[in-house]
């Protein structure tokens, strides 16, 4: 999962980055507009310790995250007010989800380039600012769909009108401040739209960046409406203090947070977030050879999901062998859950479960 960090200049951008990657950064080429910074964090699923006890597999596969720092924005090409650049907008689409940091410490001697401390200024500019990225594209969409159309041989026609009309109906929402996602499309309306990457039909969450003494805001306190906030997830964290942390021995940083009363890492706590913001479960795969996490859509149907694996197990999937994973620890092994009969054989359309542990038995 590729999740891009988002937000005002001067907000905590970098520092949020740190603090969740914690050195773990590579710095990449972003076609152009300067280096972009990504770093990788496994996202540990303490099952998996469990399972690598009882498989004692050749390898054990953590899922990852990949955390993007874009470039900062040419302050000298863009626009007075303008808080995303073309070229990051177009790096973001390529993005699973988006990180929003909102700056909400004080510090005299860091002036706010919006003026003062403001957080649900900032919260409500950087999705008006998401917003308005789509509203160009649909607006570009909707010019070249008018004169494909007036050129169109009637043939044509069928497949182009539907096309036009979603495209209209996503600019009316949008022009109403309504973001994608909180739009009411049918399936094919949004088949229609994915080629788009909208933004606004991105998961995405906002990080409050707090400072040591004040306490987090929550996009309801701030008196953001359900329609713009609706789905987005929410979390804060001391990014400058939990830079610090970051770096220091994993005893040490225990210490310190026990000593100072911090609850789970914010590299733990953002990654739930994310987790439960773009809907994701995970099912578990074991053997000798490898022990494995992967993460899937929530409700996502079983023959799809052994497509994670593999594509070509979508089209061969025969069956999947199931057992929740807590049956499986008090069984102490599959053929045992077999014969308490909690080891299942489920079809195509069987919806996989967080903690599944799945045989995908395929055709290929
Ligand atoms: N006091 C305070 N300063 C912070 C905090 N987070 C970031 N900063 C400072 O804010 C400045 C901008 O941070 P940076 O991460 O570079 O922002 P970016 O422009 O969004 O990438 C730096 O001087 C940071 O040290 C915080 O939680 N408290
Ligand atoms: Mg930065």
């Amino acid at each position: 999962m590729d999740i891009a960090v988002i937000g005002l200049p001067q907000s905590g951008k970098t520092t949020v980055f740190n603090a969740l990657t914690a050195g773990h950064s590579s710095s990449t080429g972003a076609g152009g507009a300067g280096p972009m910074q990504v770093g990788v964090v496994k996202v540990i699923d303490p099952r998996l310790a469990v399972l690598d006890g009882m498989y004692r597999p050749k390898k054990v596969v953590h899922p990852e995250i990949k955390y993007w720092d874009l470039p900062p924005i040419d302050r000298e090409a863009a626009s007075a007010n303008q808080l995303l650049s073309g070229r990051q907008r177009n790096l973001l689409q390529a993005a699973d989800a988006l990180l929003i940091v909102v700056r909400a410490f004080e510090d005299d001697a860091l002036l706010h380039p919006m003026g003062g401390v403001d957080p649900g200024r900032d919260a409500k500019a950087m999705l008006e600012e998401l917003a308005l990225a789509d509203l160009e594209a649909m607006e570009r969409a909707e010019a070249r769909l008018d004169n494909e159309l007036k050129k169109a041989k009637p043939a044509e026609r069928p497949a182009l009108v539907p096309q036009l009309e979603t495209v209209q109906k996503v600019k009316a929402g949008l022009e109403e401040g309504i973001p994608m996602k909180s739009q009411t499309l049918t399936p094919s309306e949004s088949a229609a739209l994915a080629d788009f990457q909208l933004l606004t039909g991105k998961p995405v969450v906002v990080a409050f960046n707090t400072g040591e003494s004040e306490t987090t805001p929550t996009l309801e306190s701030l008196g953001i409406s359900k329609d713009v906030s609706g789905g987005l997830g929410e979390v804060g964290l001391c990014a400058k203090l939990e830079e610090d942390l970051a770096v220091m021995e994993p005893d040490e940083a225990d210490e310190f947070r026990e000593a100072m009363g911090l609850d789970e890492p914010a590299v733990e706590r953002v990654k739930s977030v994310c987790y439960a913001t773009v809907g994701l479960v995970s099912f578990l795969t074991v053997g000798e050879d490898e022990c494995r996490a992967w993460p899937v859509p929530a409700g996502i149907e079983a023959q799809m999901a052994a497509g994670t694996i593999h594509t070509d197990f979508t089209r061969g999937f025969i069956r999947a062998e199931v057992i929740a994973y807590e049956d499986l620890i008090r069984c102490g092994s599959l053929a045992q859950g077999r014969k308490e009969g909690v080891l299942r054989s489920e079809g195509k359309t069987y919806e996989v479960k967080d903690g599944d542990v799945i045989n995908f038995l395929v055709n290929t």
